[in-house]
């Protein structure tokens, strides 16, 4: 797989940047960038103590109204842009923002964010893409991308706790192909996965004794709506805490044009059974 290592590029110059290029590159061919030291490790894992902490709800082999089985002791949950998560370095970071604005739009917008909890035990989901194709014709697949998932994992995605295995290029076909040959990369705290919303994927088993949270952001060109990922009502794409939307900073405003949507709630819904 290809790699490319984020370290010592300054967050300023990004745009033309040899190694961005070659990251939206990666992401416009093969459907994915994995881009290595994009935050500081003790970052990543005091979001991981203060997950651990504040979601402890989440780790356990219980759907609620607000999370969703997405296969067997994996689920997708809420995560409140509060706390550690408010950082713009997490929900906006500077790399993932240079290949997001280059591959999708410079007003890309956060379409939601969120946690996919895979517990000890977990097990191998089905390959499938985020999201069904734009349109029922073959065009759907030669397009450039409308939606990427940028994965953040709060322990190292490997072997042992599993990772989100991808089959590159998978992103362009017309139709599923059964002898398709995913790659498994291992991605280490501090280093963050994006794959385009077309691209076939699955989540591998967790065959550790602990749970491995991986911190989602969908990015979307801003007429976008994930429509097979929300089907529940309790569900919710974004989930602020107090005060966050006035402390964004100016480079991310655009990620959220519709602050007062309905599916925008603040913290206080975080808990709810
Ligand atoms: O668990 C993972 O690594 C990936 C999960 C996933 O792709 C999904 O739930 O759609």
């Amino acid at each position: 797989m290809i790699r490319i290592d984020c370290a010592g590029l300054a967050p300023e110059t990004l745009a033309g940047c040899e190694q961005i290029r070659h990251a939206c590159d990666c992401f416009i061919r093969h459907g994915y960038a994995l881009l290595d030291h994009i935050l500081p490790d003790a970052m990543v894992q005091a979001l991981r103590h203060e997950f651990e902490k504040n979601y402890a709800h989440y780790l356990q082999e219980h759907e609620r109204l607000e999370s969703l089985r997405v296969s067997g002791r994996r689920f997708m949950v809420p995560v409140a842009l509060s706390g550690g998560f408010a950082n713009p370095l997490v929900y906006a970071n500077p790399f993932v923002m240079a290949v997001v604005q280059a591959v999708l739009d410079a007003d890309a917008i956060l379409e939601a964010f969120g946690a996919i909890v895979s517990l000890s035990g977990s097990e191998a989901q089905r390959l499938h893409p985020d999201g069904p194709p734009l349109f029922n014709a073959d065009i759907s697949a030669l397009l450039p991308a409308h939606a990427l998932t940028f994965a953040l994992p709060l322990i190292e995605m490997n072997e042992q706790h599993g990772t989100t295995a991808i089959v590159p290029g998978s992103h362009r076909w017309q139709q599923p192909q059964d002898d398709a040959r995913a790659a498994m990369p291992v991605v280490p705290v501090g280093s963050g996965l994006l794959w385009d919303f077309r691209l076939h994927h699955s989540g591998t088993p967790n065959l550790s004794s602990q749970a491995r949270p991986m911190i989602y952001a969908t990015y979307a060109r801003d007429w976008y709506r994930d429509p097979v990922n929300f089907r529940k009502s309790g569900q919710r794409r974004l989930v602020f805490g107090p005060g966050f939307l006035e402390h964004v900073p100016s480079r991310a405003r655009a990620l959220f044009p519709s602050a007062a949507d309905d599916d925008a709630t603040t913290d206080t819904n975080r808990n709810q059974t």
